[in-house]
C-alpha cells in the first residue's frame, strides 16, 4: 500500500469520527508554478546563444518561476499555469539522482530523454492561458521541474526544487 493510500485512509478514518483535523506538518503542499516566455526576444548576452543553441537559431527567452523552491516531504500538488501568449508549454518532475550529472538529452529531438532520466509525472502541453495540476508524494531530495518541448529545456525552462525532511 501507498504511502499516499495509507494517508487517505487516515483521513477518511478522522472523518468518519466525527472530527476533521490534519496533523500539524501533514497538510498538503502547494506550489503554484508559473511556465512563461518572452516571445522571439534575441538574447543579448551568455553562451546559450553562442552555444548550446546555435548561432542561427532564434532565442525564445523562456522559464518556470514558482512561489517556492523548498517544500517539506510528502504530498506535493503542482499547480501550473501557462502564462505564455501563443506557445505550448508543459511540467515535468524528475529526481535529480546527482546534481553533477546532466540530464540524459536527445540531441537530435531537443528533448530530455525523460524514460531514462526517470520522471515521477507531468502536467503535459498546456494552451497558451491553461492551466492544470499535478499531486505527488515527494521524498526528501532534490527535483527538477522542466519544460521538454523541443529546446525549451536548453533555453532554461528548468528550476529545482528541494525536498526536505
Ligand atoms: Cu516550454
Amino acid at each position: 500500500m501507498t504511502f499516499a493510500r495509507r494517508m487517505a485512509l487516515a483521513l477518511s478514518g478522522c472523518v468518519m469520527a466525527g472530527f476533521f483535523a490534519l496533523p500539524a506538518g501533514a497538510a498538503e503542499t502547494v506550489v503554484h508554478v508559473s511556465l512563461w516566455d518572452r516571445g522571439h526576444t534575441p538574447m543579448m548576452y551568455g553562451q546559450q546563444h553562442m552555444g548550446l543553441m546555435g548561432a542561427d537559431m532564434p532565442m525564445v527567452m523562456m522559464g518556470i518561476t514558482v512561489n517556492r523552491t523548498q517544500v517539506p516531504t510528502g504530498v506535493v500538488t503542482f499547480r501550473v499555469t501557462n502564462n505564455s501568449a501563443d506557445m505550448i508549454h508543459e511540467m515535468v518532475v524528475t529526481p535529480m539522482r546527482s546534481l553533477s550529472t546532466p540530464l540524459p538529452y536527445i540531441r537530435d529531438a531537443q528533448r530530455i530523454d525523460e524514460d531514462a532520466a526517470g520522471h515521477l509525472g507531468e502536467v503535459a502541453e498546456l494552451n497558451p492561458g491553461q492551466a492544470g495540476a499535478l499531486t505527488l508524494t515527494l521524498r526528501p531530495g532534490t527535483y527538477i521541474l522542466y519544460c521538454n518541448l523541443p529546446g525549451h529545456f536548453a533555453a532554461r525552462m528548468w528550476m529545482l526544487l528541494t525536498v526536505t525532511a
